[in-house]
């Protein structure tokens, strides 16, 4: 049995590649922190998590790192396993390596020697080239551009249709606006925006 934890738009994406992946939707089971309409045709329960998830497999299908992140921890404390979901349309190179809990969305593509870190979310068209490295519990929105060489600290966001020219380094809890093109490295807990990006003016 499968834990999906979230029941909102990311849930949905998350089921969606479980179902076209060959799980039975009689295999999972989705959990929430409020009271939900179905996800897919299943009944949302709740709380996020249950008390005891040993033996089980959990996914964490949220968008907010912070909750992601926070959850993940309390499930694997349950003693749930985080389970690694990869759309069958994402294309995956056998030479990257995609840590436990994350999510790989269909026309996504992680090259060569390319590691996804745990929990984190490569969305719908995103590209992370080959030798990149994205850090626990990121996003790397739809459509984004990751050059080869790239990395990617915990936490971030990069925004949809971001573009990062290839060796570009981004520390921990970053945003990177929708459309940016980042051609320089970026600290640490700041948000760029803008082609070429720049810090956003606060
Ligand atoms: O941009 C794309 C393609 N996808 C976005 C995704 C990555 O992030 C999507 O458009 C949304 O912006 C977002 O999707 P998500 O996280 O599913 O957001 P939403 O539809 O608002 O659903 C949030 C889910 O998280 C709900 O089931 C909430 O009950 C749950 N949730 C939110 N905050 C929380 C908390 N659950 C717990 N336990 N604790 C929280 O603090």
């Amino acid at each position: 049995m499968i834990h999906l934890i979230g029941a909102g738009g990311h849930a949905k994406v998350v089921l969606d590649a479980l179902l076209e992946g060959g799980t039975n939707l009689s295999g999972v089971t989705v959990r929430a922190d409020a009271p939900a309409p179905d996800l897919l045709g299943l009944t949302v329960g709740t709380p996020s998590v249950a008390p005891a998830l040993t033996g089980l497999s959990f996914h964490v299908a949220i968008g907010a790192a912070e909750v992601r992140r926070r959850l993940y921890v309390e499930a694997e404390a349950a003693g749930g396993a985080p389970l690694t979901v990869i759309h069958p349309a994402a294309t995956v190179s056998r030479f990257a390596t995609v840590a436990d809990g994350a999510f790989i969305a269909a026309s996504a593509v992680v090259g060569p020697r390319a590691v996804v870190g745990r929990g984190v979310i490569v969305n719908h068209g995103a590209v992370i080239d080959h030798d990149c490295a994205v850090g626990d519990f990121s996003h790397i929105a739809p459509n984004t551009s990751l050059g080869g060489g790239v990395t990617v600290g915990a936490r971030c966001l990069i925004g949809a249709g971001a573009v990062i020219l290839p060796g570009v380094a981004v520390g921990d809890d970053v945003t990177i606006g929708a459309g940016a093109v980042v051609t320089r490295d970026v600290a640490s807990q700041q948000t760029w925006t803008g082609v070429p990006a720049a810090p956003k003016a606060s």
